[in-house]
């Protein structure tokens, strides 16, 4: 009789963001967890962080491009969409499910910061640079990573800026 694994095999997309990490030369470890991490808040919960810590990865259209763009931003704050768009020299469209899907590879609800099937243009919204650490989606409503705010910002190439939507 076999032992019962005490662990299950990682998600295939999960593991696609851990070589991504991988081949952008970090060593952070993709960890999945049973409780849902979908969404900020649960993320918080499963992961016993605050909600401000979680790096949430947004995806948005440039309406004349077409191109994905990336925010980052606090799980506690809105993204102010047109600050993006100024910074970015474009208006931006909303992104649907369809579209996250093909830019990135992932499905809403675990879109990871990197590994993305087309290199967006990404932001970083500043407040996560005040946290210690932060962690981010890996690619499964139930897998993410830590890592810190400057690491965030050498593994994306993201540019700093206050994204956030006042009030
Ligand atoms: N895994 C968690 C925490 S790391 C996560 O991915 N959270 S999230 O906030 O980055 O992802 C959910 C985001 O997906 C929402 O904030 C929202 O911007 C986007 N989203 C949810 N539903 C839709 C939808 N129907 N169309 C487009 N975007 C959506």
């Amino acid at each position: 009789m076999s032992e019962a694994p005490t662990q299950a095999p990682m998600k295939d997309s999960a593991r696609r963001v851990q070589q991504a990490i991988e081949a952008a030369g970090f060593d952070f470890q993709v960890r999945e967890f049973p409780a849902s991490t979908r969404t900020s808040e649960e993320a918080a919960a499963a992961i016993g962080c605050g909600v401000a810590q979680i790096a949430k990865s947004l995806i948005f259209r440039a309406k004349e491009s077409n191109r994905p763009v990336l925010v980052m931003a606090s799980g506690a704050n809105r993204v102010d969409e047109k600050a993006v768009a100024r910074l970015l020299g474009e208006k931006l469209a909303r992104a649907d499910a369809d579209f996250v899907r093909a830019a990135t590879g992932f499905a809403i609800g675990g879109v990871p910061p990197v590994g993305h099937r087309e290199t967006p243009v990404a932001f970083i919204d500043a407040d996560l640079m005040e946290l210690g650490e932060i962690w981010a989606a890996a690619g499964t409503p139930h897998a993410v990573f830590r890592l810190s705010p400057p690491e965030l910002v050498s593994l994306t190439g993201g540019r700093v800026a206050v994204l956030k939507k006042a009030g």
